[in-house]
């Protein structure tokens, strides 16, 4: 996959390459990573890129001309490309737009900075908006960031099987149980026996009891979307048992 990225701060998009699985996918080709700075397509003496806004108000935005060159020398790079504005105003990227966006042969991110565009740039220029949450960043480029390692990590061959994403839902869409490793006591905390019990019915049953009752716990809003099948809703009821019990038990050594 081709992705290029308009940026005022190539240097900040380029690290994204520089480790991890994005790293791993620019070595393999399945990934190509280039920059387009509004900056080179400056021509007055101070190079400038922004201007203040028509109507007033805090802050600069982007100028049209320069921003719209670099974008059209990404796009004659990159001729099909989906062009793709990193913004607040987008919609929310989640995992399947990771996934659509990730089985297009090019993209275009445009990081936007100051206090955003110019509409007409949006309008003639931009197919879709994204933006990565309700929060205030800086710019786009950490968004642009964000989406290009998702992207690395499901383009085909770049993990290996194991950690395959072409997973069932099931397997995706709770939250991932506790993991431990050695050593088996640590400042007095102890790994779960069942962990060393080398039964791995067991063990299986045991982690999908943690993700089931830590997504409900921590994202109620995934749990209710994940639903109940019969393995879940025996395995939270054999859990709900547990807790019960280990309530009576505690219930019965406060009695005496
Ligand atoms: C505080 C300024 N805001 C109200 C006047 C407008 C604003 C302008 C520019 C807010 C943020 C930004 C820069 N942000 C992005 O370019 C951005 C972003 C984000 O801020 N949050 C979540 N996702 C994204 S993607 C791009």
């Amino acid at each position: 996959m081709n992705i290029a990225v308009v940026t005022l701060f190539p240097e900040l998009v380029v690290a994204v390459g520089e480790s991890g699985i994005p790293r791993i996918a620019l070595e393999q080709g399945a990934l190509v990573l280039s920059t387009f700075s509004p900056r080179d397509f400056a021509t007055n003496r101070h190079r400038t890129v922004d201007d203040r806004p028509f109507g007033g108000g805090p802050g600069m935005l982007m100028i049209p001309e320069t921003l719209s060159l670099a974008i059209d020398a990404a796009k004659a790079s990159a001729p099909n490309a989906r062009v793709v504005l990193m913004s607040p105003q987008g919609g929310r990227l989640n995992r399947a737009k990771v996934q659509a966006l990730a089985e297009l042969p090019a993209l275009i991110l445009v990081c936007g900075r100051y206090e955003g565009i110019d509409q007409r740039v949006v309008d003639v220029l931009v197919d879709e908006q994204l933006s990565i949450g309700d929060y205030v960043l800086s710019g786009g480029e950490l968004g642009a960031m964000v989406v290009i390692d998702a992207i690395a990590r499901r383009l085909p061959g770049v993990l290996g099987d194991a950690e395959s994403v072409v997973q069932d839902s099931f397997e995706t869409d709770l939250l991932d149980h506790p993991h431990y490793t050695r050593p088996d006591q640590w400042q007095g905390h102890e790994v779960p026996l069942v962990l060393r019990s080398g039964n791995h019915r067991a063990i299986d049953e045991w982690r999908m009891q943690q993700r089931l009752s830590g997504t409900a716990r921590v994202r109620p809003d995934l749990f209710y979307e994940h639903g109940l099948d019969e393995r879940a809703r025996a395995l939270l009821t054999a859990e709900w048992q547990h807790a019960a019990e280990t309530n009576d038990k505690l219930g019965r050594l406060s009695d005496e």
